[in-house]
């Protein structure tokens, strides 16, 4: 995983129809490569960071594609070393036959994430930058792509350099009281316990910001749920504004769950249609139908559980400990009962709006004011781990345990801190991050 002392290239474009494809190459040895399978009268080397014109010869040493050539040297290229990348056509043939050749020249096959995997070991992009790279690829929303576009500008480093940085102060004077043997009694604890307070604080707001930002950056998946009939699939295509579902009188028509994707103000919600609960039904299908539904029920970020406003006897929701939103629906059919219950009507449109305010205001969206910066679940998971070991050191000062005790735990907080920006890395670590990468990425 650590080895990148070799030529390795990769069909960065996805395979298929399109106009143009690319292949990326990095690594020693790329410009002589390169000089046995393009026919071209540009100089790749005098020309460096412009397209050239040029025709590949395939393995069979025929032409298999003309193409137009650019060449980053090292190290100012995306990768820290000698890159280039070939456009060429696109399609299932042309970009193989290009890349046979390359291969055929010395270059390796890429794996996937191992041009990023470079740039970070190469220090041309810090870890969570590089996870930005393939967050954005996988932007599904416009804040997805906002929130991966400013951590890929370096948006979460700056906000843990300060704390890194008090860590280490914390670290140094800790260490010199420890080499000098400067009486622990002399030492100004309270301003000591001040520092670990602070630093506690940046944890605490960046971990907020995980919280509350969570959405913004992940979506949110909500899971419409409720007696048999309630209306349940009539809502999910009222929501979606799409006919998905099958929607009739008859209790018990849906039975596998539907899954739908809207845009409630830049947040991707994935709604999803259950089997209803709790019919009598005895049919071994219905059954499957409604574990399935308890199954998603229980994936969910928000249940909105469905109760029938014509039916005085509609199940209230079972005790869950996900959130879950009551609403009242087929408004449109009765009057309503309680004045602050959420009455709707997949029918007349009645109440959707104020659905969807009512959902993310329970979750804490507030999708007037997106954040600018949410950590990913990796970051939050080394955050509290870093909480945790400041925490430890706060206690232990407050204990009255000796400096060297104290020193431990806030080493070790930096050494969790570090794992987010890659400054403390570990090959785990690195596996963790690239393998969820694409190839040529
Ligand atoms: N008037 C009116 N009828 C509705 C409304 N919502 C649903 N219905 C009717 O209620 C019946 C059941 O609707 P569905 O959407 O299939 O209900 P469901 O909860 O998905 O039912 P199952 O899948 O069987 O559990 C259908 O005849 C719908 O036309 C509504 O808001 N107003
Ligand atoms: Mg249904």
């Amino acid at each position: 995983m650590l080895d990148a002392t070799d030529l390795i290239a990769a069909v960065a474009t996805p395979q298929g129809s399109g106009a143009v494809s690319i292949i990326r190459l990095s690594g020693p040895g790329l410009l002589a490569a390169l000089d046995q399978i393009l026919v071209m009268r540009g100089d790749l080397q005098k020309n460096p960071r412009s397209l050239l014109l040029g025709r590949v010869k395939g393995l069979s040493g025929q032409i298999v594609d003309e193409v137009l050539v650019v060449y980053f040297p090292a190290p100012n290229s995306f990768t820290g070393e000698d890159c280039a990348e070939i456009q060429g056509h696109a399609g299932f043939i042309a970009p193989r036959l290009v890349l046979e050749a390359i291969l055929g020249a010395g270059a390796r096959l890429a794996k996937p994430g191992e041009f990023s995997q470079r740039a970070f070991l190469n220090q041309r992009l810090s870890l969570d930058q590089a996870e930005a790279i393939a967050e954005l690829v996988a932007a599904q929303s416009q804040s997805e792509a906002i929130l991966a576009n400013r951590q890929l500008a370096g948006a979460l480093g700056d906000r843990l350099r300060p704390i890194g940085q008090e860590l280490t102060t914390l670290a140094a004077t800790l260490t010199a009281i420890l080499d000098f043997e400067e009486p622990w009694e002399k030492v100004d604890q309270a301003k000591m316990a001040e520092d670990i307070d602070h630093i506690q604080q940046g944890l605490a707001h960046l971990l907020t910001l995980r919280r509350e930002g969570r959405a913004f950056r992940e979506g949110l998946k909500l899971v419409l749920a409720g007696p048999p009939n309630v209306g349940k699939s009539s809502l999910f295509n009222a929501l979606l504004g799409q006919g998905r579902a099958l929607v009739s009188p008859r209790p018990g028509t849906t039975r596998d769950y539907l899954e739908g994707a809207v845009d409630w103000s830049g947040i991707r919600v994935e709604l999803v249609d259950t089997a209803g609960l709790w019919s009598d039904s005895t049919d071994e299908i219905d059954q499957l139908g409604q574990e399935r539904s308890r199954e998603q029920m229980e994936r969910a970020d928000l249940i909105v559980w469905l109760r029938d406003l014509t039916n005085p006897n509609s199940p209230a929701a079972p005790i869950s400990e996900r959130p879950t939103l009551t609403v009242w629906a087929k408004a449109d059919l009765a009057p309503k009962i309680d004045p602050n219950a959420l009455a709707l009507s997949a029918k007349t449109g009645q109440g959707l709006s104020r659905l969807k305010e009512e959902a993310l205001k329970l979750l804490n969206v507030n999708y007037e004011r997106p954040p600018e910066l949410v950590p990913n679940f990796r970051h939050q998971k080394a955050l509290e781990e870093t909480a945790k070991l400041v925490e430890a050191a706060d206690r232990a000062l407050k204990d009255g345990a000796p400096p060297d005790i104290i020193n431990l735990e806030i080493s070790q907080a930096l050494n969790a801190l570090g794992q987010i920006t890659g400054r403390v890395m570990t090959e785990d670590l690195l596996i963790e991050v690239f393998s969820h990468f694409c190839l040529g990425k």
